[in-house]
């Protein structure tokens, strides 16, 4: 008989009997639908690159090879937020899994579905400080939903079945798959499963009918209620049902950096977004509620401002799918351990249309908040503003799937677009710098139809630069724009205003690449666009361009990022407001 796994041509379908641990695991990835690997080959993986080459020449897989791990697990979690799916990345054992490290930490601090797998020094070798070997399963103990190592080949169709579930199902996260050599190389009778039992894991949780009353109770009688929405609800897709409680009750919404997208910005409901950098109304409108209705929030630090302070006046319902962040820093009222989605439909089966709105005079008191501190780009005369420029993306393309890197450009994004559910994609939690370009390249590889568009900082950029390789490899066709003002800016805003002005480290003009050379050294377009030329007509050549471009948009160096609650102030002492009286309705 010939040995399955050893032979180019082999359909999956004929995977079955005498293989290798490598073919094993290749076949059972490809059984779980994965289309796309991120990742970068080594020693300890070469036999699963074997199989991935095999993979590939059969039509089954493709790999995309990226220039340093760090980005193929941005890449597989950019990938994952864009679809819902579960992104999957792969790298050698030692240097080749401590790149990855990052990677998981963004994935698991944003609850972001993905499977990471590792090679591994051999199995006899373990624990001899052997080349390359690193406890990678030690490493990241703290950063993944769950990890393995497999210790035979037959545990491998097990626990492949077993990581995509564990990594997709309840609050999703990183699973880690680490795969000793001689375990790959190994034959063995392979048996594919389709079947995950796992004794001990819930993820279909029923939530407490009780409570959803008591919500419902509390919902009926609030005059000034406010829905605050968090990346939960986008993981849950649970949108159509937020916009359904927000209208039958007239309910305004705020969404967190991570819920984005879960609402619609532009429709007169929306509060925009709260927290550090949030819009003032929406910071206005959390500390005046009298109850907050939390929909896969979680209540961060970034969001809450001083803890103490937050939501004072605020009866709290917190719905989220995870038991352990049901209270972790609000008591709540109301606890619902569920998925949001799910909550949500019940809550509307067991009201109407026909509900008492209670809302009006707090909608009216919102619109003033609105009307006195709007959140508008400013323009500058013989400089580029910042903001202008991303929301001119944001004109231009309001329908795009945007990424960001880390510091202000991101809270300018977070401010002036307004695109749909998944479509804004940031790491918030972690808030990984060198985080956007990989990311994007994961959203242009799972979605190729859709224009996608990499906001980022020059320092960001320069953490995951070598990345333009991969997208000149394969022609990912994504737009980068550099908001470019030759600083680390979010670290120089907190310099100026809270150490004197002392820079320290932070200046980034000295040893500034050319960009646009840059791009050129990797076979790519690059642009320079600054005040003297005309925004619009640059945006829309960008947008129109066929093929990745990178594009250093030279903005005025020193703009701050307003509105912005001090570190450990409350958000009702934001700073970079309009001078206006702002007096809270409460009656
Ligand atoms: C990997 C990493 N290192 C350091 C930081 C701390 N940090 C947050 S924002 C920032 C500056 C970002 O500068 P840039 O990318 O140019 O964006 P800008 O703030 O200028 O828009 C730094 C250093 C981080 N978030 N991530």
């Amino acid at each position: 008989m010939q040995k399955t796994g050893q032979k180019t041509g082999q359909t999956i379908e004929q995977a079955t009997g005498q293989a290798t641990g490598a073919f094993a695991l290749i076949d059972s990835i490809i059984r779980q639908g994965v289309k796309h690997l991120f990742g970068y080959p080594g020693g300890a993986i070469l036999p699963v690159y074997d199989e991935i080459y095999k993979a590939e020449e059969r039509g089954d897989l493709v790999h995309i090879l990226v220039r340093h791990e760090q980005a193929a697990a941005h890449a597989a979690d950019g990938y994952a937020r864009a679809t819902g799916k579960v992104g999957v990345c792969i790298a050698t054992s030692g240097p080749g899994a401590t790149n990855l490290v990052t990677g998981i930490a963004t994935a698991q601090m944003d609850s972001i579905p993905l499977v990471v797998i590792t090679g591994q020094v051999p199995s006899k070798v373990i624990g001899t400080d052997a080349f390359q070997e690193t406890d990678i399963w030690g490493i990241t103990l703290p950063i993944v939903k769950h990890s393995y190592m497999i210790r035979q080949p037959d545990e491998i169709a097990r626990i492949v079945a077993e990581a995509f579930h564990i990594a997709s199902t309840g609050r999703p996260g990183p699973v880690l798959i680490d795969i000793p050599k001689d375990i790959a190389h190994q034959f063995f009778d392979y048996e594919p499963i389709q079947k995950v039992e796992l004794l001990g894991y819930r993820s279909d949780i029923k939530s407490d009918l009780d409570q959803i009353s008591a919500a419902i109770k509390l919902i009926r009688q609030a005059k000034r209620p406010l829905l605050y929405v968090g990346g939960g609800a986008i993981i849950a897709d649970a949108h159509r049902e937020i916009k359904q409680l927000a209208d039958r009750f007239q309910i305004p919404v705020t969404t967190t950096l991570m819920g984005k997208g879960a609402f619609d910005e532009n429709a007169h409901l929306s509060v925009g977004m709260l927290g550090m950098h949030g819009a003032a109304y929406a910071n206005f409108a959390v500390q005046g509620c009298d109850l907050l209705i939390a929909a896969g929030a979680r209540f961060d630090d970034r969001v809450t401002g001083k803890l103490d302070a937050f939501a004072p006046e605020a009866q709290v319902i917190h719905i989220d799918i995870d038991p352990a962040e049901v209270g972790k820093n609000r008591k709540p009222e109301v606890a619902i351990t569920g998925d949001v989605k799910q909550v949500l439909a019940s809550i509307l089966s067991a009201t109407s249309y026909e509900e008492e709105i209670l809302t009006k005079d707090w909608l009216k008191q919102i619109q003033k908040w609105k009307n006195e501190q709007p959140l508008v780009a400013p323009h500058y005369v013989g400089e580029l503003s910042p903001q202008e420029v991303i929301a001119e993306f944001g004109k231009q393309a309001p329908h795009a799937f945007y990424t960001t890197d880390v510091g202000q450009h991101q809270m300018w994004a977070a401010q002036f677009l307004k695109n749909g559910p998944r479509q804004w994609i940031s790491s918030a939690g972690l808030g990984t710098m060198g985080y956007g370009m990989p990311a994007a390249l994961g959203v242009k590889v799972a979605l190729p139809g859709e224009q996608v568009i990499c906001i980022s900082g020059d320092a960001s950029f320069q953490m995951n630069l070598q990345e333009l390789a991969t997208l000149a490899q394969y022609g990912i066709n994504i737009k980068i724009a550099i908001i470019n003002n030759g600083w680390q800016g979010m670290v120089r805003q907190w310099q100026k205003k809270y150490y004197d002005g002392r820079y320290a480290s932070s200046d980034m003009e000295v040893g500034m690449p050319n960009f646009v050379k840059l791009a050129e050294a990797f076979g790519l377009k690059g642009m320079l666009v600054t005040f003297e030329d005309d925004l619009q007509a640059a945006v829309a050549q960008i947008l129109a361009y066929e093929g990745p471009i990178l594009v250093d948009f030279r903005v005025k160096r020193d703009e701050n990022c307003y509105p912005m609650v001090p570190p450990g102030a409350s958000n009702s002492e934001m700073e970079g407001l309009r001078e206006v009286s702002r007096e809270l309705v409460t009656g």
